[in-house]
């Protein structure tokens, strides 16, 4: 399969979050035949310059975050599912079909790192933050007790993950808001909930930047950086895949 720099710029800057060379393989720019073989996941770009978030996040933490740790996962994903009945799944279903499955940890644990970054990389914006508005604001104060409510909770769920991993807002099965907090790799797809926005609290998100102060970090990720309209998106019903 081939696919021009040119093709990969237009499909990125018309709007596709997500490409990957599985998006790709099954977008109408690129026929694919029955008999090709399986395609790999790719990292994705980051969805602005990587010193566009500076200097609440520095372009030094984007080269190692990005380019080293989550680009680490996803190869280290195409390596374990290489020959195996995962090869030509999606990343969801890898993720759903390994959690719980301690003799899969290795492959669930690099494919839902490959999906939260993924993830958190949209919910950051340069001049974010602040006060969502509209349907998301209203099932904030409804489910969550308003804007200051949430803020707070949501930071103490930060603060309060021992160790490795992230704070989400999620709708649950129901459709209400709820922020969790899960270790390490876990997710809300894991546990049958929606992720409409996270915080990465992996000290690699945010040592090079704020050293040991996790709390000045997430309370910029809330003041400065938190992309709402991504989460109204995601509230919306609009399906956040990673094509692979
Ligand atoms: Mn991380």
């Amino acid at each position: 399969m081939s696919i021009s720099r040119r093709d990969f710029l237009t499909l990125a800057l018309g709007g596709v979050a997500f490409v990957s060379m599985r998006a790709f393989a099954s977008s109408a720019h690129t026929p694919i035949t029955m008999n090709e073989a399986p395609m790999t996941f790719t990292l994705p770009p980051l969805p602005f310059a990587k010193d566009a978030l500076a200097p609440h996040i520095s372009a030094q933490t984007f080269d190692f975050h990005h380019g080293k740790h989550h680009n680490a996962y996803v190869v280290k994903l195409n390596e374990l599912i290489a020959g195996t009945e995962f090869e030509k799944a999606s990343l969801e279903d890898i993720i759903t079909k390994t959690a719980g499955d301690a003799s899969k940890a290795a492959l669930f644990n690099n494919a839902a790192q490959h999906w939260n970054h993924s993830f958190f990389w949209e919910c950051l914006t340069p001049n974010g933050g602040g006060k969502p508005t509209g349907e998301l604001a209203a099932k904030i104060d409804s489910d969550l007790g308003g804007y200051d409510k949430f803020a707070a909770d949501f930071k103490a769920a930060a603060l309060a993950q021992f160790g490795s991993g992230w704070a989400w807002l999620v709708a649950d099965a129901s459709g209400k808001l709820k922020i969790t907090k899960t270790p390490n790799a876990d997710l809300p797809l894991a546990h049958g909930e929606r992720a409409l926005l996270t915080v990465d609290v992996w000290e690699h998100a945010y040592y090079l930047d704020y050293q040991n102060r996790r709390v000045d970090f997430v309370q910029t990720f809330l003041d400065k950086l938190a992309n709402w309209e991504f989460a109204a998106a995601n509230l919306a019903g609009k399906t956040f895949k990673i094509a692979a």
